[in-house]
């Protein structure tokens, strides 16, 4: 391995991180609070290296590491002698963007390190007087007030631009001096914002790799009341972003107190991270004071320490020495929560989480925010008609695309900046932003330009051996270093992998290259074994279905963890301009290929088709061409797509809501598995008619039908997709019988509703 894998961690790190499975490691209290105590003036602010400042400086807190480190260092030593175990350095702002506001932006490194130097000398002087006690310093790194998410989607160029490069650029200067000046560890702080935080996270790793020294990452989220951070991720949506940073410790601070991150600290409990909580002293009153007192504070950390749901504890806004001491007097009653290992698993995300497991069946990503692969959103892009071509990916996500693919590889385009510009917008649209993207160009500096704008975890589409070992390991570092997953081409110096042997030979190697080389996890890679299209009528054409299909079965069995993909649509060029035999096509591809494995595939999530729903005749003709099992098959499905053509033979069955060999209760329950609304209020009506009530009808057809969608579902026949369309005729159908339903009950005499408890789980569609 090269970079920061290579690198060993410095030894008090190395205590540090084992401590913290051992006992409730004590974090100090704000620095803010306690400074105002001393009641510095300006003059003190400025000190001699800034007497020439501009600007004020009364309030830069970071600036008096230089101009009063004795302020700072009796602060500290203040918080240790009340118990704290690890101090944070006064860096919070000591970023470019943060200085900025002060005029102090050139000063980064000598203010990060006369933190780490004043902090470092507080606590070695701490262990001299104590000897056996270990203490340690953590660099503190704040978010800045300029989130990258919401800036990059606001159109206001005097706004003044940050983005990932500065941000990144100020991170590493800041991180290398904390490194240097001797820190324990990071403590990426008071995170609000995916996209600074995976800033953070990469600065600090190429600090470290500079330096030479790896220290442990301590990451910490603040939560809005709502649960969500200020830019809109949950908190398992959040961890995810960030998870590639291999942190030493997730937790929360500041926020509404110890009370509201209850529900919270207790999500963290599954992670294998140590949980740190170091909340406010509670809300703050009218006149911005924190007036909860260290005992009721300590009452309400004691739950969590009885709970044994953390690790590290200490205080952030309005907490002092006194607050500290009651925690930490509090903690060496109590264990420290166990950490536990978990299973590797995928976990994507944009607001909210998708976890890739194999419980969800299949994952299908939206393919139509892509300029090669739909007319109507090339021409809004290149007309700069960004409000519709949202309207296309929020099309999707109402569709059930659980990922959406963007691609803007056209030659007419600069695909950088239509990438960066479209997933910048999209990030602030809640409705699109829920789901994680996929990055999908052949160009990498496109690849690279979206990874600097997203805030979730996106997956990169894709890299291939195709420029070799080199190129290929090289872009794969960036993709995991940026915390993204990787799409991998079958596709090799030899070119594209076209039978089943080329196929499962060049996803070994890569497989083989991306965990043993870059430190993949198997679970974040997701091979492509190339879907092509058949029925061409070129001979060589004719087993690219199956052996596609073969190649899932060989990957899910021989390449630990690794997923597959595949952009179905490519299977049906041949059909172009018939929908309905290329929608037959891919239902029919999908059904085998999930049946072997298949995670996920870049399908258009509007418009797949019930396997149930394709003829006999035409499902027939569709799978000897899939399955390659006889030699006319193509000539057949060619002949069966003209009739289809010119309409003499569909496609799907009759509508249901029209059978007449059905009666009105069975129409119902066919309308509904099909997620048909047209004619429901006629059929709803004369099956109420048939069986006597409204709730008859939801009890019995309606049921029936959600439970064979239940089934279908599971047998991978219908797809995520279908099953929205379903739920929501359902949910149509019973908003028409409820007046009915009403005026039933008001009919009956006395009807004693007993209690129902329904429940659901966390996740459930
Ligand atoms: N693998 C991976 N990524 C991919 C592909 C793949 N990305 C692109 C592509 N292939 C998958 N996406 C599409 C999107 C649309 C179509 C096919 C594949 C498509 N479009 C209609 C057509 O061309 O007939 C256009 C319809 C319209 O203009 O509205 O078929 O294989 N990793």
């Amino acid at each position: 391995m090269l970079g920061i894998e290579s690198l060993s961690y410095k030894e008090s790190s190395v205590k540090l991180m084992e401590a913290a499975g051992r006992e409730v490691l004590v974090l100090d209290g704000a620095m803010g609070t306690m400074i105002q105590r001393y009641g510095l003036s300006e003059n003190d602010f400025r000190g001699e290296r800034y007497a020439a400042s501009d600007a004020l400086l009364k309030g830069c807190n970071d600036a008096l590491v230089l101009t009063r480190p004795d302020v700072i260092k009796d602060i500290h030593r203040k918080y240790l002698e009340a118990g704290a175990m690890i101090i944070e350095t006064d860096s919070f702002n000591a970023n470019a963007v943060s200085l900025g506001d002060y005029g102090l932006q050139h000063d980064v490194t000598a203010l990060n390190h006369a933190a780490a130097k004043v902090a470092r000398e507080a606590a070695d002087e701490y262990m001299t007087q104590h000897p056996g006690a270990m203490r340690w310093v953590a660099g503190s790194v704040g978010p800045t007030s300029k989130s990258l998410t919401m800036g990059q989607g606001i159109d206001d160029p005097s706004a003044g631009v940050v983005d990932w490069d500065l941000l990144t650029e100020t991170y590493i200067e800041q991180m290398k001096a904390l490194i240097e000046g001797g820190v324990d560890a990071l403590l990426i702080e008071t995170i609000y914002d995916g996209l600074n935080a995976k800033a953070a996270i990469w600065a600090a790793r190429r600090a470290m790799e500079i330096v030479g020294v790896r220290v442990p990452l301590m990451l910490s989220v603040t939560l809005t009341e709502s649960g969500r951070t200020l830019s809109g991720q949950t908190l398992e949506a959040i961890i995810a972003s960030m998870s590639f940073g291999e942190p030493m410790s997730i937790g929360l601070n500041c926020g509404f107190g110890a009370d509201a991150m209850m529900k919270y600290v207790e999500a963290l409990q599954p992670y294998p991270y140590a949980v740190s909580v170091y909340p406010n002293a509670g809300l703050p009153n009218e006149m911005g004071e924190y007036d909860e007192t260290p005992s009721m504070m300590a009452d309400k950390i004691r739950v969590m320490l009885q709970r044994r749901w953390v690790n590290i504890v200490g205080g952030c806004c309005g907490t002092t020495p006194q607050h500290i001491k009651a925690l930490a007097e509090l903690c060496k009653q109590y264990a420290p929560r166990v950490v536990p290992e978990v299973e590797p698993e995928m976990t994507l995300a944009g607001l909210e989480p998708l976890c890739v497991t194999p419980r969800l069946n299949f994952v299908n990503v939206g393919e139509r925010c892509n300029v090669a692969g739909s007319r109507k959103f090339l021409r809004l892009i290149k007309e700069g008609n960004i409000d519709e071509a949202i309207d296309i990916a929020r099309n999707q996500v109402d569709a059930g695309a659980q990922i959406i693919d963007i691609n803007m590889d056209d030659a007419m385009l600069d695909a950088r900046a239509c990438m960066t510009s479209f997933l910048s917008r999209i990030g602030v649209e809640p409705d699109v932003a829920r789901v994680p993207v996929m990055i999908d160009s052949s160009d990498w500096n496109v690849v690279i330009g979206g990874l600097k704008c997203v805030q979730g975890r996106p997956i990169v589409n894709s890299i291939s051996l195709k420029e070799g070992e080199e190129s290929f390991i090289k872009k794969a570092r960036d993709i995991k270093e940026m915390g993204a997953a990787v799409v991998v081409m079958a596709f090799d110096e030899k070119g594209q992998a076209d039978t089943f042997e080329r196929r499962i030979e060049v996803c070994d190697r890569a497989y083989r290259l991306l965990t043993g080389k870059v430190g993949f996890k198997g679970c974040d890679i997701v091979f492509d074994p190339n879907v092509l299209a058949v029925a061409t009528g070129i001979e060589e054409h004719a087993d690219y279905a199956l052996d596609f299909i073969r190649a899932v079965e060989w990957i899910k069995s021989n390449l630990p963890g690794a997923k597959v993909s595949g952009g179905v649509s490519n299977l049906s060029f041949s059909f172009r301009g018939n929908n309905s035999v290329r929608e037959a096509m891919h239902a029919l591809f999908l059904y085998h290929a999930i049946a072997k494995g298949m995670d996920m595939a870049i399908v258009n999530a509007a418009a797949i088709m019930p396997v149930d729903d394709i003829s006999d005749e035409l499902r027939e003709a569709i799978d000897d061409v899939l399955l390659n099992r006889s030699h006319d098959a193509t000539e057949r499905l060619v002949a069966i797509a003209e009739k289809i053509k010119s309409g003499n033979v569909t496609v799907a069955a009759e509508s249901p809501s029209e059978e007449p060999s059905l009666t009105p209760d069975k129409r119902v329950e066919r309308m509904l598995v099909k997620g048909v609304v047209d004619g429901m209020e006629r059929n709803l009506s004369d099956a109420m008619a048939m069986l006597g009530s409204a709730v008859k009808v939801i009890e019995g057809p309606l049921m029936a039908g959600m439970n064979s969608v239940g089934e279908m579902f599971g047998a991978g026949k219908m797809f995520l997709p279908q099953v929205v369309k379903s739920a929501r005729t359902m949910k149509q159908a019973v908003a028409w019988l409820t007046p009915f339903i009403e005026r039933e009950r008001r009919g009956k005499v006395s009807s004693k509703a007993g209690k129902m408890v329904i429940a659901t789980v966390k996740g459930d569609v």
